[in-house]
């Protein structure tokens, strides 16, 4: 069982439309653990780091705007094959092309404005969970035994 953490972003246009709750309750009830979480305004440094891959490709300012332009919800999700589960339940890039059903399918419409972003392999969520939260994160036993009778 390999048990992965990977990086979720509410980027800011799922943060001004309301979708944070709506959004977390999907990682919740799919069954993975949040282990950190921040809702935080990004510098243009992070944004432009985060997005490094893409530094050359004709969006990347737009992009880095786009993610500095207001507040973001920024987590750690953890859980069995929490990487490859995180970017199904979100969807394709383009929302446009997204299954319905996933979260860029249900509520995205644009490639620029896709409501979240999810770590595509174990080595770019290394990457980006140092990045985000300098590799913090909790570590807690989540049972439900344990609240429920
Ligand atoms: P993300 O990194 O945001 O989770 O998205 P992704 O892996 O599904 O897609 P990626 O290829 O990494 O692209 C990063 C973000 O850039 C924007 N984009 N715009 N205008 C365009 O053609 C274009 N292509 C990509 C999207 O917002 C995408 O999420
Ligand atoms: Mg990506």
């Amino acid at each position: 069982m390999a048990i992965e953490q990977t990086f979720v972003m509410v980027k800011p246009d799922g943060v001004q439309r309301g979708l944070m709750g709506e959004i977390i309750s999907r990682f919740e009830r799919k069954g993975l653990k949040l282990v950190a979480a921040r809702l935080m305004q990004v510098s243009r440094e992070l944004a432009e780091a985060h997005y490094a891959e893409h530094r050359e490709r004709p969006f990347f300012s737009e992009l880095v705007q786009f993610i500095t332009s207001s507040p973001v919800l920024a987590m750690v999700w953890e859980g069995e094959n929490a990487v490859a589960v995180a970017r199904s339940l979100m969807g394709k890039t383009n929302p446009a092309e997204a299954a319905p059903g996933t979260i860029r399918g249900d509520f995205g419409l644009t490639i620029g404005m896709n409501v979240v972003h999810g770590s595509d392999s174990p080595e770019s969520a290394a990457r980006e969970i140092q990045l985000w939260f300098d590799g913090e994160t909790l570590r807690y036993d989540k049972s439900v035994e344990v609240w429920i009778r």
